[in-house]
């Protein structure tokens, strides 16, 4: 060879495009398609362009392998540059192809640092780098800058990921499990967060506490939803509970959560726990009169199958079915966020509940956009949230559990709701 390298220019058109809006896969068929081809990895670096597209670099102890994908074209421009006799970037262009399916394309290989044209000198630099060459097959590093979005069409909230852990579409909804530096394993449904590992126990904790302390008399538990098993685990630090009953409509939810988010899935080996997968809105329609003590609506965004969570008929069922005494939490989105569903929830609990026993709990949910959400707390008998509290009994609870959010100063501070949400509420 009379050349320091072979630079082979390739287009590939008529290729899969959702392959090459997939950053993961074009990683792994970049890095595969060096390492087929004889060369060391030593670090990758891949960006996913918003809404679509791809750029990526490869970096090898041989050179480089360089990428950019434009799936609305079905076309991919990569760079598949070596040096050295012991690398055929060919062997990658092969893999490549094949990779990215592509049924039409065109190569040009360019000899680059000419021989003829240059020589070699003596060279003494100033600074040497004498660390150890990297190993070939040894671990490269991955700078992926890849991001999440929870977004309707005018607000967003963006999670870096390195890794999809879990990915599984199936008749009701997309459940994926990231792996995110900022906020840990995060589960998402339908691309919208629904827990992180990070601030999970803020939902979790006030999904339940405030009620549960607001409750004289707590044996008999249903959730609707709650998959991931963090609202059934607080709700078993209360020895009174004598069984949960915990209705989710999709059994990925549970199988993503046992895998990955074990810290939440650990109430599944609960026996006091049962866990049904089935639709909770047929459940509380068939569910027995005064049966619950509490009902929980642990439920996604009101897209896809948690829809049926927001009406006055699922409602309706839930409240036949609580005893007297008995309370409703419900996911309640979020003021700034979900206004009309937020607002609407409100009112249609009212209209079942009466309108002196609903009340609005707001708390700090740090990964859900706009960081404001709410709970609709409902009860069957009057009550007051806040001074039916028994403080001590609460204190002693949120000490005794080591609770991350919840405690007595929360518990008031959450029934206090800003001017704003008075007014969109008209209370
Ligand atoms: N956008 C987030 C709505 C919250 C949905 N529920 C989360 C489930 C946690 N157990």
């Amino acid at each position: 060879m009379n050349s320091l390298g072979r630079h082979i220019l390739v287009e590939f058109t008529d290729c899969n495009s959702d392959i090459l809006n997939d950053v993961e896969t074009v990683e792994k068929a970049m890095v595969e398609a060096a390492k087929t081809a004889g060369a060391t990895v030593i670090n990758s670096t891949f960006h996913h362009f918003s809404p679509w597209g791809i750029s990526g670099v490869v970096v090898i102890q041989e050179s480089h392998l360089a990428i950019h994908t434009w799936p609305e074209y079905r076309y991919a421009a990569v760079d598949l540059f070596t040096c050295g006799e012991t690398v055929d970037p060919w062997v990658s262009f092969e893999f490549l192809k094949k990779a990215f399916q592509s049924n039409k394309y065109s190569a040009l290989e360019m000899n680059r640092g000419s021989l003829h044209v240059m020589k070699r000198e003596d060279f003494h630099p100033k600074k040497r780098n004498d660390t150890a060459p990297i190993a070939p097959n040894a671990a490269h590093k991955i700078a992926r800058n890849v991001w999440f979005t929870d977004k309707d069409e005018h607000q967003a909230l963006s999670l870096r990921y390195n890794e999809v852990l879990f990915n599984e579409t199936n008749e009701f909804q997309q459940v994926r499990i990231f792996d995110t530096p900022a906020f840990g394993k995060m589960l998402s449904i339908n691309n919208m967060v629904m827990c992180t590992e990070r601030d999970e126990a803020h939902y979790h904790e006030m999904i339940v506490h405030p009620a549960m302390q607001l409750l004289e008399k707590a044996e008999n538990i249903l959730v609707i939803g709650g998959g991931d098993g963090g609202t059934a685990r607080e709700l078993l630090k209360y020895p009174s509970i004598k069984k949960v009953t915990l209705v989710e409509i999709d059994e990925a939810v549970v199988r993503a959560s046992r895998a990955h988010l074990p810290t939440m899935a650990s109430a599944f080996d609960n026996p006091k726990l049962e866990l049904i997968i089935g639709d909770g809105i047929e459940f509380v329609k068939k569910a027995a009169e005064a049966s619950y003590d509490l009902v929980i609506i642990d439920g996604s965004d009101p897209v896809g199958p948690a829809e049926g969570l927001f009406t006055a008929e699922f409602y309706k069922n839930c409240a036949r079915s609580l005893k007297s005494h008995g309370m409703l939490v419900s996911q309640g989105e979020s003021p700034l966020f979900h206004q009309k569903t937020f607002v609407d929830l409100h009112r249609c609990l009212k209209g079942v509940f009466g309108s002196q026993n609903v009340n609005t709990l707001l708390f700090y949910a740090s990964s859900y956009p706009t960081g404001m959400w709410s709970f609709q707390v409902a009860s069957k008998k009057a009550m007051n949230p806040v001074k039916d509290l028994n403080t001590e009994k609460a204190a002693q609870f949120s000490a005794g559990n080591k609770l991350h959010y919840y405690n007595e100063g929360i518990h008031a501070g959450a029934f206090a709701v800003p001017n704003f949400v008075k007014k969109m509420l008209e209370l």
